[in-house]
């Protein structure tokens, strides 16, 4: 058992019951050409968590934390792509529309892929969502059920979009969530501010309202002391 700083207070965290869950690292989102670009955004704006992503990883795995990843995007035949969402952006940047790293957003197309220097292990299970939250027609709730999960240490991007999605999704499905904050990240760095704010607050030394935002060294340094 570890005892990790966090805000709004100090949270205990068992590993054998933790999973790091790595939102949406992909190349869709992080590199030009791909869905996050096609909203018209700054895709290099992400490029600053993936040093701590890669610590968080290390960490986790040499702590005996399970880690799961997921991917945001849809089948090639878009059966499962609304087309309100579809609809979102502009013909020609669409999701299933072609670009430098395949159809943008569409399983099996590389930038549907997470980023090298977050590659999953072979025994880290991968999640394709269709849509925001890492719930949401998947079976991530049942896989965290089996393994005895009640813990998730919540990574990757963007923060107020698939992050918030799923640690609200957990919330009500009785998990308990602490958002890495310096693991995530926004093409809206005002929204990253203030997201992981909105995790924390309402609470004192027991959680906040979603529950905790800790950072790569605080878990680093619990760990170390006894973790
Ligand atoms: N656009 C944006 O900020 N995010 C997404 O569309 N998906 C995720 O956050 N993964």
């Amino acid at each position: 058992m570890a005892v990790l700083d966090a805000e709004p207070g100090p949270i205990e965290i068992d590993p054998g019951s933790t999973a790091v869950l790595m939102i949406d690292m992909q190349r869709d989102f992080l590199e030009p050409g791909g869905f996050g670009a096609a909203l018209g955004n700054d895709v290099a704006l992400l490029g600053r968590v993936v040093a701590p992503c890669q610590a968080l990883l290390a960490l986790a795995r040499t702590c005996g934390i399970a880690v799961l990843h997921t991917r945001e995007g849809h089948r090639p035949d878009m059966m499962d792509a609304p087309r309100a969402k579809v609809e979102r952006s502009p013909k020609g940047l669409r999701i299933g529309d072609p670009g430098p790293m395949g159809r943008i957003l569409i399983r099996g197309e590389p930038g549907h892929d997470i980023i090298p220097e977050l590659a999953p292990l072979d025994s880290e299970p991968v999640i394709d969502k269709p849509g925001k939250g890492a719930f949401y027609q998947t079976d991530l709730e049942s896989m965290l059920r089996n393994r005895g999960i009640d813990t998730l240490l919540v990574a990757g991007v963007t923060t107020e979009v698939c992050v918030h999605t799923t640690v609200r999704e957990a919330n009500d499905r009785g998990l308990r969530c602490v958002v890495i904050g310096d693991c995530c990240g926004s093409y809206f760095p005002h929204f990253h501010a203030t997201a992981l704010e909105m995790v924390a607050a309402q609470g004192g030394d027991l959680g906040g309202i979603f529950g905790w935002v800790s950072e790569v060294a605080s878990l680093r340094r619990a760990f170390a002391a006894g973790g």
